[in-house]
């Protein structure tokens, strides 16, 4: 894959804006390399009503030329036609995904060296590396790794990388500098009272 699709990537549910669709088209608009649906948390959507809330999605991410990648979901992003999926350690092998896969992007969470080691990479077009910094956005995503950790790891990889947790406009740099090909946020903007604002800062 282009790892310039990583350079700046969010992360959020139907319910992390007000306003999904415009708030999603105003940080789309502002440079927002690759999207995620991620429908964890409260409020979310399920069956049709997601399906075709993914649905338009999709058309925004085709219209601003958004990289489109569902979490976890074989099913909806298959249904959706997305450009990729994103999995985590406790979830399918990415050896496991159908042939729909086979030309799409995989992304794998990954939180340590054992981790690394111990996933079945073959099909895998990127890591998440993290989290390098705490966060709150995930309950279960276990100790920051810090800068050091994701520089690791980065060093223990050719695979393109994004850095994730914690990540705001004052230490996404740190990520960068230690290598990551990109960040990935979700508070970071969808916590933002100026996503335009917010979005051009992180892609300084
Ligand atoms: N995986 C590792 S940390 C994390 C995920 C999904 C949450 C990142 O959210 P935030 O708000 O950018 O720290
Ligand atoms: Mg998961």
């Amino acid at each position: 894959m282009n790892k310039d699709i990583l350079r700046l990537y969010l992360i959020a549910s139907s319910a992390s804006f007000k306003n999904p669709l415009k708030d999603l088209e105003t940080a789309f608009n502002a440079g927002v390399t690759c999207f995620q649906l991620r429908e964890k948390g409260a409020d979310i959507k399920r069956g049709q009503v997601l399906t075709d809330f993914a649905r338009e999605v999709k058309k925004l991410c085709s219209r601003y030329n958004v990289t489109f990648i569902i979490n976890d979901d074989v099913k909806l992003a298959e249904a959706v036609e997305a450009d990729g999926i994103h999995i985590g350690q406790d979830d399918i092998n990415p050896d496991m995904l159908p042939e729909y896969f086979n030309n799409k992007i995989i992304g794998l969470s990954v939180g340590n060296l054992t981790e690394l080691k111990s996933s079945s990479l073959a099909r895998v077009s990127y890591l998440g590396i993290g989290p390098v910094f705490s966060t709150l956005s995930k309950s279960d995503a276990g100790e920051a790794i810090g800068t050091d950790g994701l520089r690791e790891l980065v060093n223990h990889t050719e695979l393109p990388t994004t850095a994730i947790g914690g990540i705001t406009e004052k230490n996404y740099k740190e990520c960068l500098k230690n290598g990551a090909d990109g960040i990935c946020v979700i508070s970071a903007i969808t916590g933002s009272d100026n996503i335009e604002q917010t979005v051009t800062a992180l892609l300084q």
